[in-house]
């Protein structure tokens, strides 16, 4: 079995399925961790899933990804906007980073559409809801199968 892919997801989406289903879906973080563990398995990974509301957290996540793992998918909710650690943390490691998003930032409010992520990592899915992820992890197996 090859590395697994690290889904790590930032601030306040342990909430979603609770508010504002018009803008991220009703499905909650649990239901997306099913459907990927079970994407990823038609692609032949496993998946190490993990959320955090504390940015520190996330870069450790993104450091353990790219030690342990063989791709990140990374939602970095509203770090996204905010966060050279993120892009610091991106831009050291080896591995294919795949930032995703459940709405489409360009979309919506002017302060959501700088992403320093965005500026480090390998490609860029949003405004799919759930289906980011799953685009994320078909991204990330397609960067794998040809490197
Ligand atoms: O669309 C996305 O996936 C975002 O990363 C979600 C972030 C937002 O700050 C980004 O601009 C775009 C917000 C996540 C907060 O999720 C909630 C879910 C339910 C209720 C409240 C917040």
């Amino acid at each position: 079995m090859p590395h697994p892919i690290y889904i790590i997801n930032g601030p306040n989406l342990n909430l979603l399925g609770q508010r504002q289903p018009e803008i991220y879906g009703a499905q909650t973080l649990s239901d997306i961790e099913v459907m990927c563990v079970a994407h990823a398995k038609t692609l032949g990974y496993d998946i190490v899933f993990s959320q955090s509301n504390i940015e520190g957290e996330i870069v450790n996540a993104l450091q353990d990804g790219g030690a342990n793992g063989a791709a990140i998918i990374i939602n970095p909710a509203a770090y996204t906007h905010t966060s050279v650690a993120l892009y610091d943390a991106i831009k050291s490691i080896d591995v294919p980073v795949i930032e995703v998003h459940l709405s489409q930032p360009h979309a919506r409010e002017d302060f959501r559409h700088t992403s320093y992520v965005s500026a480090a990592a390998k490609a860029t899915i949003s405004g799919m809801g759930a289906r980011s992820y799953i685009l994320g992890l078909d991204a990330a197996a397609h960067v794998l199968s040809n490197s």
